[in-house]
């Protein structure tokens, strides 16, 4: 006897999954094994996915946290995130050969704290303490010329030496609404702070985030894909609860809590930058295998964003 399902319209965020950066950063990865042959060392995860890591490692890829973990005469990666300056002067040091997948769009920011500090700037970084990229990015300048800003109450309590030569930057992976906030602080308590010449937020974190908006009137629950510890991706599960979407960070089909789901008419997806394409496959189908499933993914223009490969890997 087949019991018929209750139908259920999955909005699927557009865009949502794989940025430039991501595409980039694996892509390094794959053409060094093809070049050196395994194994090939990536310091720290080359993009926050568990998917993507074990899927190289397969491929014959070796994670390590630290350079000292990387055996003299082996190939080595820098992730996605970024590395401080002393990382890649270590592994020259050491002789050993490295191919640095930093997103393009990091290094601009590191490029522009270089050049506030050698302009006598004193740095406010908003961002997340811990996250390799803030690590990276401080590692850029001198101990003491950056300082971190986490939330509103820090921009409020911040206290500068000469507001008059003051600067600020952003992690590329932030809510665009919080950073929002905590800029408008500081603005008003150091009406001369220099802002980034562009905006340091990422184009993709920006479209996933306005992706998820857009689609939350319509969704009664809405599933994340994503690392827990992708920054990106626990930005988009925090903009729909915020819209009052309830809103779960999963890493796959296997991690939906179906009691929590109910019975919607109407949920939405997506998926963080660092998270592949089939995983989404994966959740819709699980979803389908409990519901009638109508999926609707709104209009929207492609990104057509793509990085150049570093050198090395192209000659
Ligand atoms: O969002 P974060 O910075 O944590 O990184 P993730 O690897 O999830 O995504 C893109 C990059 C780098
Ligand atoms: Fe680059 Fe943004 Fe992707 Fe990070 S999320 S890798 S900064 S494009």
């Amino acid at each position: 006897m087949s019991v018929s399902k209750s139908p259920l319209t999955v909005h699927v965020a557009a865009p949502r999954g794989f940025c430039a950066g991501v595409d980039r950063a694996i892509k390094i990865v794959e053409l060094a094994l093809e070049r050196y042959g395994p194994p090939v060392y990536v310091r720290h995860e080359i993009v926050h996915n568990r998917f993507v890591v074990d899927r190289l490692r397969g491929l014959g890829a070796v994670f390590v946290e630290t350079l000292d973990s990387v055996p003299d005469g082996r190939p080595v990666v820098f992730s996605a995130h970024g590395v401080p300056k002393a990382v890649p002067s270590a592994a020259e040091a050491r002789g050993l050969d490295y191919l640095d997948a930093t997103c393009p769009l990091v290094s601009k920011v590191h490029r522009q704290a270089q050049r506030m500090v050698d302009n006598g700037f004193h740095i406010v970084f908003i961002g997340h303490a811990g996250h390799p990229e803030v690590i990276g990015t401080f590692g850029q300048v001198p101990h003491g010329t950056m300082t971190l800003v986490e939330t509103e109450e820090d921009a409020r309590a911040l206290a500068v030496a000469n507001p008059e030569k003051t600067g600020f930057l952003t992690q590329t992976t932030l809510s665009v609404d919080d950073t929002a906030a905590i800029i408008e602080i500081l603005k008003q308590r150091f009406p001369a702070i220099q802002a980034p010449k562009s905006e340091d937020i990422c184009y993709a974190t920006s479209n996933r985030q306005a992706a998820v908006k857009s689609i939350t009137a319509k969704c009664e629950r809405m599933l994340v894909i994503g690392a827990p510890n992708s920054s990106n991706s626990r930005r988009l599960a925090e903009v729909a609860d915020r819209l009052g979407v309830p809103a779960r960070l999963i890493e796959r089909a296997g991690d939906i809590d179906w009691a929590w789901l109910g019975s919607p008419q109407a949920i939405g997806i997506t998926a963080g930058a660092s998270a592949p394409e089939v995983l989404v496959r994966e959740v819709i189908d699980a979803l389908a295998e409990r519901f009638d499933v109508t999926e609707i993914e709104a209009e929207h223009e492609p990104e057509g964003m793509v990085f150049k490969l570093p050198r090395q890997l192209v000659a």
